[in-house]
Order: C-alpha cells, then structure tokens, then sequence
C-alpha cells in the first residue's frame, strides 16, 4: 500500500521544489532528497533509532598517538606592571619646567576561558604567562597596559588551587576565570607633583604579577568507559568502533594512558568511549597501574565492562571488576553499565558465553573486537545508554 502524505510533507515538498529550481547544477546533487526525506519520515511517522556510522576518514598515519588528558598541574603567572618612570623636564627658556615621568602600564591576567573548541586539557603548558605592563617614559608617556591572556579549557573544568581550595568551576561555554592578576602599574614622578612638592623625586615600581600553583581536572572524560582487566581487548574495541589508535598488543599494561574516541551516529550526535588502562585485583590500594585510573572511571556517565572469554571464568572477572569500583567509590559500580564479551571467535567462547550469560542478569554483548563481528549490536545498545544517562537531557 502506498503510505498517504501528510500535510506538512506536501507543503514543505513545495517549498523545496521550488528552492531546487533556484539552485546550481552543481548543489542541486542529490540535496532535494537530502532536505526533504528526513521531513517526510518525521511526518509519516516512520523515525527508527539511530544508527551508528561507519567512520568515513581513513585512520590517520602519523606514528604519534595522543593520549587523553584529563588532570593536569601547572603553575600560572599574571604580567608584572610596567614600572613608573621618574624624570624631569628641561625647556627653552624654562630650565626646571617640573617632573614628566608616565605612569607604568599593568600587567595581564591569565584567564581561563569554557571553549566548544577544544576537548582536553593535553594543550595546557605547565608553566602560563601572561604579558607584563610597558614602562612609563618621559614627556608623561604612560605605558601600554598588556593585553590579557585567555586560555580555552573545555566545558566542565574544575579549578583548584594546591591545597584542594576552589578557584573556579567551569560550566558553560564562554564562562570565564581569572585565575592570575596581573600586578598593576607603578605611578611616575608627575603623578606625586603636589602644591607643597614641586619637585616630587620618587616614582613607583610596577608590582609583581600573581602566582598560584593550580590543579586543573575535567568533570567528565567520555560518556562511557571501556573497564576490564589487561588484554581484554579494551584498545582493540575501541579500535573498531572508532578513529581512535590506542596502541594494541598480546602483552598486559599496553595501555598506560586513556584514550578517548568518538562514535557516530546517522542523527550527527557523537559519543565518546574512553579506553581506560587495565585494572588488577587490588587496584583500589594503589597495585598495577594504581588509583589514578580509578578516578578516569569516576568520570564516565555509563560503563561497559569488558570481558575476555578465551579466559578461565569472566564471571569472576567482572565480580573482581566491581568489587575494586566499589571499594574505590560505593555505588561507583551501579552506574549504568552494559557486558561486553569478547573474543568470542576464540574456539570454546560460545560455551563461556552461554555460563556467562547464566550468571549475569543483564545481555551480554559477544563481540570479537579483533575481526569486528557483533559490534552494531553493542553500539546501538551503547546509543541507549547514552540517551538515558549522559545525553543532553541529562
Ligand atoms: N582472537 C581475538 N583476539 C583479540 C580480540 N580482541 C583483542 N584481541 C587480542 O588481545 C590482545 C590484547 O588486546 P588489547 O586491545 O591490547 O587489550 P587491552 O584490554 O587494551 O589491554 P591493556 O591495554 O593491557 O589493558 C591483543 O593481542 C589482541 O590482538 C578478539 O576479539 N579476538
Ligand atoms: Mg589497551
């Protein structure tokens, strides 16, 4: 059966005509359709989830792999004042015509500023300094005041000074922080001229610019973390369902850093999974690669737990798994969270898949991360989870 147009299709398949006639040659390929199909579905009612995408771009070939980076410490420096400046004039006619020494000009600010534009915080320098103030000179010429130096941090970032103090929170985009003053410019001799001085023989130094010592970490690394022990398959997954190139081998501990990559979706909403390095039994008392990555989980909205089938019993992996979230933060392991068998072209995994399954009371997604079969099941799982959990409405 034919499916009936409604009225908002008819109407707005005019409008686009009409548009398309007015259009070059060139534009007009294929953009009626782009323009009008997702009208029409929307209007006959036939909207389905969306699907994700198959990354487009070829995975890149620089030999250099960037890490994510979610903590950093730096320190930061605001511009010294320019110092005053002392002098006297000397005219035609008028040999001791009074003090002319310009003020300094200050000094900048280093300012924290929430960016759209950038995702980490990898692009912070450990040391920032932001400009100092020009001197004052004779003739009452005051000195350039420095401009201010901005630098973007991502929404979600959280200022701290040394001792755990508060400086900033950083929620939304175009918030900003000063987070170093700059010291202001020093005064020149003509400014000290008095009725009583005439001859004022003193003029100020600019003063230093603020220094603090700042800890600067995210709120949120990825909308979900890829958390299993070492050589899982967490790099190879995350491989597979995006550009991401986290380094990939048979040994433990490959992965010393996370990485973070992007999932697409056909409605251009981008999700971002996090591979965290392996955790150990006893991670939660600083064993294998310690704590710190138990603070990288903290900060995923969902977690999808992966387990390696061609071992023993991932049962016991994935209670071992929760157990060191839950010592390290209670309630850290109830997040909302998904299973991830994989490997499950290893000969004997069906088997395990199937005890596993009996053991669990949630899916368990197989996939095989390395041959990238049972991934769109998992990913549509993942779009859910995310709409639920950490997408905007949240
Ligand atoms: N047969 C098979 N091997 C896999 C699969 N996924 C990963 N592997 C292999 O398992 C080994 C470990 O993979 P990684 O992705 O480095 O594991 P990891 O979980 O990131 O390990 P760490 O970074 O050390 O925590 C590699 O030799 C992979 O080739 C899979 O689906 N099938
Ligand atoms: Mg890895």
């Amino acid at each position: 059966m034919q499916p009936v147009l409604g009225q908002t299709s008819l109407l707005f398949i005019r409008a686009a005509q009409q548009l398309h006639k007015l259009m070059l040659p060139r534009q007009r390929q294929g953009a009626f359709l782009q323009v009008v199909t997702p009208v029409v579905i929307q209007d006959l009612g036939l909207a389905s989830a969306p699907k994700p995408l198959k990354p487009k771009k070829p995975k890149g070939h620089t030999e250099k792999v960037k890490h994510f980076v979610d903590y950093k410490r730096l320190v930061v420096r605001g511009g010294s004042g320019g110092d005053g400046c002392m002098s006297f004039t000397s005219l035609y006619r008028k040999e001791f015509a009074g003090p002319d020494g310009g003020n300094g000009g200050n000094g900048g600010h280093v300012i924290f500023q929430a960016s759209s534009n950038c995702k980490s915080l990898a692009h912070l320098k450990s040391v920032i300094t932001a400009e100092s103030g020009m001197k004052g000179a004779t003739r009452m010429c005051h000195g350039r005041n420095a401009e201010h130096t901005y630098i973007e941090v991502p929404p979600g970032t959280i200022i701290r000074r040394e001792s755990a103090e508060s400086v900033g929170n950083l929620d939304k985009v175009g918030e900003i922080c000063i987070v170093a003053r700059g010291g202001a410019g020093g005064k020149g001799n003509y400014f000290f001229l008095t009725n009583e001085n005439r001859a004022p023989a003193k003029a100020e130094l600019g003063a230093k610019g603020q220094e603090e010592r700042l800890r600067v970490e995210l709120r949120t690394m990825a909308h979900a973390g890829l958390i299993g022990f070492p050589n899982a398959g967490k790099s190879t997954l995350l491989r597979a369902i995006s550009r991401a190139r986290p380094k990939v081998a048979a040994y433990p501990f490959t992965t010393l850093n996370p990485h973070v990559g992007i999932v697409e979706y056909d409605d251009y909403e981008q999700v971002a999974v996090a591979d965290i390095p392996g955790l150990i039994k006893g991670a939660h008392q600083n064993r294998g690669l310690g704590i710190s990555f138990l603070r990288h989980i903290q900060r995923c909205a969902c977690l999808l737990y992966v387990l390696d089938l061609s071992s023993g019993e991932p049962w016991t992996q994935l209670q071992d798994l929760r157990f060191e979230l839950e010592q390290y933060e209670p309630g850290l392991s109830q997040r909302p969270h998904a299973i991830v068998g994989n490997k499950v072209d290893v000969e004997g995994a069906q088997d395990v898949l199937a005890e596993l399954q009996a053991h669990v009371d949630l899916p368990v997604f197989a996939v095989s991360a390395k041959y990238r079969t049972g991934i769109e099941p998992l990913l549509d799982h993942l779009r859910e989870l995310y709409d639920k959990h950490a997408g905007k409405g949240t």
